[in-house]
């Protein structure tokens, strides 16, 4: 969509508006012409020197110019290609030299807080504003992370924009999910317009001229993975040049190309010094384990195409290729986790199993002590010598997509799996002291009440510990799309909205989806939940009393959560 795009006349997004002119949109920064003249000028220098020596001084009659002419060449030119890398490194580090900065104090900011009905909302650190403010490391004066989960204070967005006025003059904010996203425009909208505000993360590269029309203080959307692309911001690369960036200009919206997707070997660690406060897990304000909780990215992408799934896509549409960064790598900055439970946030830690077999052999090695969660397909189950690292290595907690106890869905679904190989696979996962979490997905098209009703037996039957089960979704550039869009009686109304059908509209599906929650939640589901909890060391018993004595709060956020839908 973006491809043929790279300036407002051509881009299919552009459109007028009525934003403020671009800033320093067409400034050469400082380092890049002392870049310019080390690579050029200095490359020049070098070369002229050893062809100076090697043919021209070679017919001079002056002997010792003969000689030194070629060393004196040759040795400029070795120091040069010695020291240049360095020199290159260095110099873009504008950290290093203050009259370089062009920002001086940036604020990344995780704006998400309040309620969500998603429990794990609250768990994680916002790993990929985290990404980008290393990436911004040594090349701005200083930056600040506010996560407003735990910034009560700058919650309103009235003293957020003193601080952001009196300190700050570059505001990113990430914007990842589609839920509270209108929330989130109200409250980006309401900040400084006269600070630099650039946003990114995955729904806002779904939602850029949206977003720009919504919120006038945006004056630039990273599309789609930003570590290189903020880089280039704040070094002072005119912005015409950044590929990825969409950004205003002369009142219209300017698109340019696609950045390339990063080498992930190359991407400095996400900063969690940044940090204020731990991630623990927390439902209406109740902590509910003395754990920390983490998460880490080991690889990007994933080699499957299961049809109803766009994770292995980035939010333009590009397959993301699997790509895994060195396993020592994935130590050494394991080595700085602090938390006591860290998630892999990997589309699938097994999909290489012998990688995952080093990682697991290197994380026991280096004595690294920690509850590790893992997404995982069910194949996980043939290896078995993985497994038992795994375990060995502090593996505790499975989630893993079955989508559908019935073989024709899976099909469907090109999810790659039968029920029989399910089966196979929770009879040698189970052997394990794995906590099971199985994904499911019900209103499949040409599923029958009956079908979607049999996911909490066969839930119950394979042995999963807890289950989620999400109505289908259609996303932008989901495979499934089409189909959808041409069987009868089918339909979606929005793009990541859920799938309905003449037989199973909204009523029926919630309907559903009780009868699934209650008949798989039932007392003894709960109960082997605590217990299989307790044993993986996820929570103590400590956890557990604290929990129940706070009981009347957890009642009372729950009850103003319902009270809140219903309005
Ligand atoms: C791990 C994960 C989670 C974790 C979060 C962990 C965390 N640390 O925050 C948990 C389990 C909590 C989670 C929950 C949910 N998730 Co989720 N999640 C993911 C997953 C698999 C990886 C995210 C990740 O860590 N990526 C790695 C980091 C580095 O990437 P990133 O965050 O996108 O950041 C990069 C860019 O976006 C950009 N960027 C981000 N912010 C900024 C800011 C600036 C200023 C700039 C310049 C750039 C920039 O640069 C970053 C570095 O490259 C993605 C799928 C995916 N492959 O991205 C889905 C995904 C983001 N989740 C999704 C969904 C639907 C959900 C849930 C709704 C699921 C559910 N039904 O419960 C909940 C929502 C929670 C809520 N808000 O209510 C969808 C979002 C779709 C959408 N359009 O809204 C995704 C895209 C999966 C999908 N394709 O369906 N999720
Ligand atoms: C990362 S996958 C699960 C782990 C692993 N990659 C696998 O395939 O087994 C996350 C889960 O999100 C759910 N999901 C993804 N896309 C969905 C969609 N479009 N509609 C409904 N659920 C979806 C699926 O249940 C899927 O198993
Ligand atoms: S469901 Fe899992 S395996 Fe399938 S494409 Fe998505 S992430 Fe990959």
């Amino acid at each position: 969509m973006f491809q043929e795009t790279s300036a407002a006349t051509r881009s299919p997004f552009s459109r007028t508006s009525t934003s403020r002119p671009l800033r320093n949109s067409s400034q050469i920064s400082p380092i890049c012409l002392k870049q310019f003249f080390l690579e050029v000028v200095g490359g020049q220098i070098s070369t002229i020197m050893q062809a100076f020596g090697n043919r021209y001084l070679q017919y001079s009659p002056k002997t010792f110019l003969h000689i030194l002419g070629p060393f004196l060449g040759l040795t400029f030119n070795l120091i040069w290609r010695i020291f240049h890398p360095i020199k290159k490194e260095f110099l873009s580090l504008p950290g290093k030299n203050p009259n370089m900065i062009k920002y001086k104090h940036v604020l990344a900011l995780n704006p998400y807080f309040g309620d969500s009905k998603a429990i794990a909302m609250g768990v994680f650190p916002p790993t990929g504003l985290e990404y980008i403010a290393a990436s911004m490391k040594g090349l701005v004066g200083k930056v600040t992370l506010l996560d407003l989960r735990y910034e009560k204070a700058y919650q309103d967005p009235k003293a957020l924009s003193e601080f952001i006025r009196n300190e700050i003059d570059l505001l990113c904010v990430s914007i990842r999910w589609r839920s509270r996203f209108e929330d989130i425009c109200d409250f980006v909208s309401q900040l400084p317009p006269e600070v630099c505000t650039v946003v990114g993360g995955y729904k806002a590269t779904e939602e850029v001229e949206y977003l720009f029309d919504r919120c006038p203080n945006i004056d630039m959307v990273v599309r789609g993975e930003g570590e290189e692309i903020i880089r280039q911001i704040v070094t002072g690369i005119p912005y015409k040049d950044i590929l990825g960036l969409s950004y205003r200009e002369n009142g219209g919206i300017v698109h340019n190309e696609i950045h390339p997707l990063p080498d992930i070997t190359r991407i400095p660690f996400p900063d969690r010094s940044l940090r204020k406060q731990d991630y623990y897990l927390a439902k209406y304000g109740v902590r509910l384990s003395s754990h920390t909780f983490d998460t880490i990215l080991s690889t990007r992408g994933c080699p499957f195409n299961c049809k109803f799934c766009t994770f292995s896509l980035n939010p333009l549409g590009q397959k993301r290729s699997y790509t895994e960064r060195p396993v020592e790598s994935v130590i050494e900055e394991l080595k700085t986790v602090t938390a006591d439970v860290v998630l892999f946030s990997d589309d699938n830690f097994f999909t290489n199993p012998k990688r995952s077999e080093q990682l697991c052999d290197l994380i026991i090695e280096n004595k690294i002590q920690k509850i590790f969660v893992a997404q995982a397909r069910v194949d996980v189950a043939r290896h078995r010598s993985v497994l038992d690292k795994a375990q060995k290595a502090g593996f505790k907690f499975f989630l893993i997509g079955i989508e559908s106890p019935h073989d024709r869905i899976l099909k469907q679904l090109d999810k790659g799996i039968t029920q029989q190989q399910v089966r196979d696979a929770f009879a040698v996962l189970t052997q394990y002291d794995f906590y099971l979490h199985g994904y499911f997905i019900y209103g499949n098209i040409g599923e029958t009440e009956e079908e979607m009703l049999y996911i909490p037996k066969f839930a119950k039957e394979i042995k999963l510990d807890s289950i989620t089960f999400h109505k289908l979704r259609i996303e932008r550039f989901s495979p499934l799309k089409e189909v959808v869009e041409q069987t009868p009686g089918y339909y979606y109304n929005r793009i990541g909205g859920t799938v309905y059908s003449d037989r199973y509209g909204r009523r029926e599906l919630t309907q559903i989806r009780n009868r699934i929650r209650s008949e798989f939640y039932d007392l003894p589901q709960i109960i082997q939940i605590i217990r299989k909890a307790r044993q993986i060391g996820l929570v103590s018993g400590r956890d557990l009393t604290n929990a129940f004595l706070r009981l009347p709060l957890l009642m009372y956020g729950l009850g103003r959560q319902q009270m809140r839908k219903k309005r």
